[in-house]
């Protein structure tokens, strides 16, 4: 799927727009929230644009896999390899940015109260 001009996360992923950037490999991009919601708290994006965790997961398992494999990377540099994954999916869910990503967070313990 090719990059959306207008897709924020692929401005960042393509260095257009900065960004805190922890980690990045061939296939994935972390960087850190702009509205950080625990100690840690990255998003991890795969390169190729993709609208929804669901449409990566049909589209490339394999990429969806890179992303967890990073988001596992950023988690044991900095929070003891603990971590909650979260892919919002869908405006009902909280989704606002419709590039893939998951939000890496941990480096405290975590609550349970989505709602
Ligand atoms: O998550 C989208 C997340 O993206 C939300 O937690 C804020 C974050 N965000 C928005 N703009 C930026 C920039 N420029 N840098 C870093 N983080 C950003 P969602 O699950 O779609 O609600």
């Amino acid at each position: 799927m090719s990059t959306v001009a207008q897709c924020l996360f692929c401005r960042i992923v393509a260095g257009e727009i900065p960004a805190d950037v922890v980690a990045e490999n061939a296939d994935a991009v972390a960087f850190r929230d702009i509205n950080p919601q625990a100690p840690l708290h990255v998003l991890v994006v795969p390169r190729e644009h993709h609208a929804d965790v669901a449409q990566l997961a049909a589209a490339d398992p394999r990429l969806l896999a890179a992303v967890v494999e990073l988001a596992d990377q950023v988690a044991g540099t900095e929070a003891d390899g603990q971590f909650r994954l979260i892919f919002n999916t869908g405006p009902e869910s909280g989704q606002s940015v419709f590039h893939a990503h998951g939000h890496v967070l941990g480096g405290v313990r975590l609550g349970w109260t989505p709602a």
